[in-house]
């Protein structure tokens, strides 16, 4: 293990403790008398960099709040394992890997050696012949078979080797071919196929297979099921011709597995076992987004993603984004019992956005468990969540201003729009800093009561205010803004899995389920009946669904 694991547990620690005690008198303090007593607030508590304007004066804390939590970043040495990541050092321990989905937005010419090997290299020439293909494929220079260009593109993968690309279409697709149809297949239910695909032409269309381990039984079944669909449009014969070559890619680190499939290792695009499946929007598994937006701005893109990694890498944690957005997290969730955060983009192509920083920051950290082992005994990862607003505002927004619990959000928003429609965009962003305002400052009864309310309704109306909430602003919503919004979170996961000491980068819980689908799997296959040794109630629901399902052929 290359960085030292320090055993000292998290909560024993006085910098912990001293936040503790802080936060007792910090719980009855509101952020109408934290305005009130300073009025420059609104701006002392607010940075930019890298394109994003960071408000988090409507979070609880005062100064002494930010140097206590700045402190404990100290003690349990963020910055060292924030440079010790950017060297290449196997931070991910329980898997002996580096976590180096920096290098992949290093700008060309850079390097960066590990284990003997500069992969800022390596990135480039994959980005280079992901460029070439691209640049065939959206020009109509690759042909189908039968000789018509691609129209359609249809990206197979799950979980990391879907999220990240679906979103990022979703986010860019002002800037996508509008004559080309993209579409994503992940769930191994059928119905995601069959619908992705039923008004395409198979000699109009190329299918790319996304898996860094080319083994996950979803995107294999589905990949099947995509080349049955191709043959039975092109003929049976287009295997054996190497037509059907015409129109499968792959993104893989495991070439033996996707040779085996049948796909010409010329299209197929690599990447590494340091890049995590959910930071790998940015490497070849982002080929459906370079293929939607073309070369040029995925390049874009990546320049966002690497100017925020060097706010991250230079900047003192007092005014770098992704360590205040970490720490704030820690200090709701650890601190003011915050169990969720909800996302809110004011933008309706980021539509994807909360349900990729899911995976990004629930699978990272959802653990319970620290890098020596020990059982934690504070809350880890907080639940991630959200929807666009103002649809939002018109459903779950009601317990964040008025319910028990405590969610802090982040409300993503942007100066300008890419479709001026009317006022439109000036009623979207009235919302949004409307909500961050209400959701601050509510409503007393004294003010609800001055408005005539009667008194039997008036607690009813009153809205308790003091609910922490970060905005987060941007000029534009373009492939570079997309990139630092990205590494914000990226880089803010990393932030909490430090001061937590677990590994935000492994996720042997997903493996279970895998394991136990596989055995359930052949139980379901049997002709005969199978002896069923689970629980009663998986016996009972195994039994039953055989009985019921459609008749087997
Ligand atoms: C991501 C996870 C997981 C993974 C999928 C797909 O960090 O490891 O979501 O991306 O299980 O895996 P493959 O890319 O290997 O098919």
């Amino acid at each position: 293990m290359s960085t030292e694991v320090q055993e000292t547990p998290l909560t024993t620690l006085p910098e912990w403790q001293a936040l503790e005690a802080h936060a007792t008198a910090m719980r009855a303090r509101q952020l109408r008398d934290l305005f009130g007593a300073d009025p420059t607030r609104g701006e002392r508590l607010a940075v930019e960099a890298a394109g994003l304007y960071f408000d988090y004066s409507k979070q609880r804390v005062d100064d002494e709040t930010l140097r206590l939590l700045l402190l404990l970043a100290q003690v349990r040495g963020v910055a060292e394992r924030r440079d010790a990541m950017f060297r290449g050092e196997h931070i991910n321990s329980t898997e002996d890997r580096a976590v180096l989905h920096v290098a992949l937005r290093m700008p060309k010419g850079s390097t960066l050696v590990v284990d003997g090997t500069d992969v800022v290299a390596e990135v480039h020439e994959v980005l280079d012949r992901m460029t070439a293909f691209a640049d065939q494929v959206r020009s109509g220079e690759w042909k189908g078979h039968g000789g018509k260009p691609i129209r359609n593109v249809v990206s197979i993968g799950i979980g990391g080797s879907d999220l990240g690309p679906v979103m990022a279409y979703e986010a860019l697709k002002a800037f996508s071919r509008r004559d080309m149809v993209f579409r994503f297949v992940s769930n191994v239910d059928g119905t995601d196929f069959v619908e992705a695909t039923r008004d395409l032409d198979a000699h109009e269309t190329l299918f790319i297979i996304c898996s860094k381990t080319f083994t996950t039984l979803e995107t294999l079944t589905n990949a099947h099921a995509a080349r049955r669909w191709c043959l039975e449009q092109l003929g049976q014969d287009a295997e054996k011709s190497g037509a059907i070559a015409r129109h499968f890619a792959a993104v893989s680190t495991n070439e033996k597995g996707v040779r085996e499939f049948g796909i010409d290792p010329e299209r197929m695009f690599g990447f590494w076992d340091w890049v995590g499946g959910r930071y790998s929007m940015d490497s070849a598994i982002g080929l459906s987004t370079m293929l939607a937006i073309g070369p040029e701005n995925f390049r874009a893109m990546l320049d966002g993603f690497h100017a925020m990694d060097e706010h991250f890498r230079s900047t003192p944690f007092e005014r770098s984004l992704p360590a205040l957005m970490g720490l704030i997290a820690i200090w709701n969730n650890n601190f003011l019992g915050a169990s969720t955060v909800a996302v809110l983009p004011y933008a309706e192509y980021m539509k994807r956005f909360p349900a990729y920083l899911q995976q990004l920051t629930m699978e990272s950290n959802g653990k319970h468990v620290t890098l020596a082992g020990a059982h934690v005994d504070f809350e880890t990862g907080p639940i991630y969540w959200g929807e666009p607003g103002t649809n939002g505002q018109h459903s779950f927004y009601q317990l964040i201003h008025q319910g028990t619990r405590l969610v802090p959000c982040d409300f993503i928003g942007f100066n300008r729009t890419r479709n001026p429609l009317g006022d439109q965009h000036d009623l979207l962003m009235a919302n949004l800093f409307a909500q961050t305002e209400a959701l601050a400052f509510g409503k007393t009864l004294q003010q609800v009561l001055a408005e005539g309310t009667s008194e039997a309704l008036a607690p009813h109306r009153v809205c308790e205010g003091n609910r922490p909430t970060t905005t987060i602003l941007a000029d534009v919503l373009d492939p570079r803004t997309l990139g630092t919004l990205v590494a914000l979170y990226e880089h803010s996961v990393f932030v909490q899995g430090a001061i937590w000491q677990i590994d935000s980068y492994d996720q042997w819980g997903v493996e279970l389920g895998k394991q136990l689908a596989k055995q359930t799997e052949k139980e379901l296959a049997s002709r005969e009946e199978p002896t069923l040794a689970h629980d009663s109630s998986t016996n009972a629901l195994i039994r039953r669904y055989r009985a019921r399902r459609e008749p087997r052929r």
